[in-house]
């Protein structure tokens, strides 16, 4: 594919302690025997939206409506915390580890998100699927014992808990082995509700 479409997602990336925190339990699930494509420990993070194929001159206008949904929404803090199929038990092909805490703003952060970028002409497929950092996608769908094993094992998982504060989109290469993320462009979350400060003032 030309250098004029990209593959483009907008996520909230991970800390390092968190990524290391999963990475560890991914390790875990893996060497108890559950098979599938485990997401490497760089590449976890948080999607808010899927984009897909995404011109290479809209990736501006994007940035510029990210700055303004990210502006509007506070910062937030989440805990990760158990664990979670899709599309659901019946077959269950994403394995997930699920969020705590601040999920209220975590959903008003992907609505801003998706309408910000509907108004400028991307509507979304893929709305109201937040609050889940993938762990693994089974070749088609995972052995139900072992997966039984993993959630009795693992279903307790928590992790450490981190600051929301930032909204990146990512491009993503696909090719052999996982995928390849490059961030684009970045917003911060709050950055029009921050208060003036007059110089001294508290
Ligand atoms: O972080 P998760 O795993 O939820 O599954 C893909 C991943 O989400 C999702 O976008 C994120 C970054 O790749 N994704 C990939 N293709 C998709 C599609 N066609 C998709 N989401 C919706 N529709």
């Amino acid at each position: 594919m030309s250098d004029a479409v990209l593959r483009t997602f907008v996520a909230v990336p991970l800390p390092a302690p968190v990524r290391a925190a999963l990475g560890d339990l991914s390790a875990r699930i893996r060497t108890g025997g559950l098979r599938g494509r485990w997401v490497p420990p760089e590449n976890l993070h948080l999607t808010l939206a899927f984009l897909g194929d995404t011109e290479a001159r809209a990736v501006a206008p994007i940035r510029a409506a990210l700055t303004r949904a990210a502006a509007g929404c506070q910062a937030f803090d989440l805990t990760p915390a158990g664990l979670g199929v899709f599309p659901g038990p019946r077959r269950p092909r994403v394995l997930w580890v699920g969020l705590q805490g601040g999920l209220e703003a975590l959903g008003a952060l992907a609505e801003a998100v998706g309408s910000a970028l509907a108004a400028i002409g991307f509507p979304l497929p893929r709305r109201g699927a937040v609050g889940h950092l993938t762990l693994a996608r089974a070749k088609e769908v995972f052995d139900p014992e072992a997966l039984a094993a993993v959630f009795q094992r693992h279903g307790g998982f928590a992790g450490p808990p981190f600051h929301v504060h930032r909204i990146v989109l990512y491009r993503s290469q696909l090719g052999a082995g996982p995928a390849r993320y490059s961030p684009l462009a970045e917003a911060a979350l709050g950055a029009a509700g921050a208060p003036f400060t007059t110089g001294g003032e508290p």
